[in-house]
């Protein structure tokens, strides 16, 4: 009997239906939080006797230190245990004969638990590989590394999406399924329908939760504060890149006492934010409860400030980047005109004075006002009028 312990997302899912095409019947997958494996492992080693018979099977979470002694006992005592998972936090567990524990592939892809899984699968010749359940695996792992935003695979998004929409028993049942019957692996056509209604109505939800954001300074970070009990990936991304001079994205669940932070910037390790209020996770994305300290910090205080003003969309002349120049105002009706001067070499004005020295690119410039002054684009009439002045100016 294979028992596969594993994680309750996509990629542990994966994982599931991965373990269910090769062992069939012969498999029992236990889906578990990140919080809720050691307990269950623990209640595994106390209620079963012939664990030795077993072949034991944990992918894409870690145990702890309790439990990792465990599964080497039951391993040195000839069991069979595999540890199989893509975190760098779990590197250390490669020291002992059951760990799998890989990062990156030789080419410089990231792995996936799921993707990883299989591939062990195969090398044992315990699965045998198809066309279908290739594409299944590749999607799930460009989901989860994030590798479907760059290569705008939205059929992984799409898969995610599908995951949250029906019950972790029921996608495990049907993907496996279509897995082993069809030749290539594809949406059927309410899917397809259902996947376009989501994805129109996680728009417009991101579109509300713009207009709702805050921004402030905690600790040395510049933060975007929103709250928002679902779609925080959608939510972290599509925020982060609208507003690049924020470090990070914080995303509060009150209900749920949570907070999960994402950041797009290598220059932020957001697993060291949420460290700070006993949370963890990735560099990119991480998490962590809502205690006294981050209520008050990100709630409490936070609470009196203004949502952050909008950048005027469909603006004709006034648009970013622009050599002639782009106009911005903040709340106390500070003027910020930022332009070129040459191709490396821009110019902030503030108030019709030069601000410290040019900067590199726009990028910069326009960060620097936003973090420090919250200003935004102006619409078109009032930069119209702006520059008739700027030049008469400039005349006389
Ligand atoms: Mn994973």
């Amino acid at each position: 009997m294979y028992r596969l312990y594993t994680h309750n997302d996509l990629d542990g899912v994966g994982c599931g239906i991965v373990a269910k095409i090769a062992f069939g019947k012969d498999v029992e997958v236990r889906y578990n939080s990140v919080m809720g494996l050691d307990h269950q492992i623990e209640k595994l080693f106390e209620n079963e006797k012939k664990l030795k018979d077993d072949f034991l099977i944990i992918t894409d979470l870690s145990v702890n230190d309790e439990n990792l002694i465990r599964l080497d006992d039951l391993e040195k005592g000839g069991g069979k245990v595999r540890l199989i998972d893509h975190h760098k936090t779990a590197l250390h567990f490669n020291d002992y004969n059951w760990g799998r524990v890989k990062v990156q592939y030789d080419d410089g892809r990231l792995t996936a638990a799921t993707s990883l899984l299989y591939e062990y699968l195969l090398e044992h010749e315990l699965i045998k590989s198809s066309q279908a359940l290739d594409e299944f695996v590749e999607l799930v792992r460009q989901y989860d590394t994030w590798e479907w935003d760059q290569n705008d695979n939205i059929k992984a998004k799409n898969l995610n999406d599908l995951f949250f929409m029906v019950s972790i028993e029921e996608f495990e049942e049907k993907m496996t399924e279509r897995i082993i019957n069809s030749d290539h692996f594809e949406f059927d056509d309410f899917e397809q329908k259902l996947l376009e209604m989501e994805e129109e109505k996680i728009e417009r939800y991101v579109r509300r939760k713009k207009r709702e954001i805050v921004q402030t300074f905690i600790g040395e970070y510049c933060a975007g504060i929103v709250h928002a009990e679902s779609y925080h990936s959608e939510l972290g991304n599509e925020l982060g890149k609208d507003f690049p001079h924020l470090d990070y994205i914080a995303i509060l669940n009150l209900g749920g006492k949570k907070i999960s932070f994402r950041t797009i910037h290598d220059h932020v390790d957001v697993s060291a934010v949420a460290g700070k209020f006993g949370g963890g996770g990735h560099a990119k994305a991480s998490g962590c409860s809502m205690g006294k300290d981050a209520y008050k910090l990100f709630v409490q205080d936070i609470f009196p400030l203004d949502p952050m003003r909008q950048d005027a969309f469909r603006n004709k002349y006034n648009n970013k980047s622009s050599m002639q120049g782009s106009l911005y105002e903040n709340k106390k009706g500070d003027k910020f005109f930022i332009f070129a001067a040459g191709e490396d070499n821009w110019i902030l004005e503030m108030n019709g004075k030069p601000v410290r020295e040019p900067y590199q690119n726009f990028q910069q410039a326009e960060n620097y006002i936003k973090r420090k002054y919250q200003a935004w684009l102006v619409h078109d009439d009032i930069y119209v009028e702006f520059l008739k002045r700027y030049y008469i100016k400039t005349k006389n």
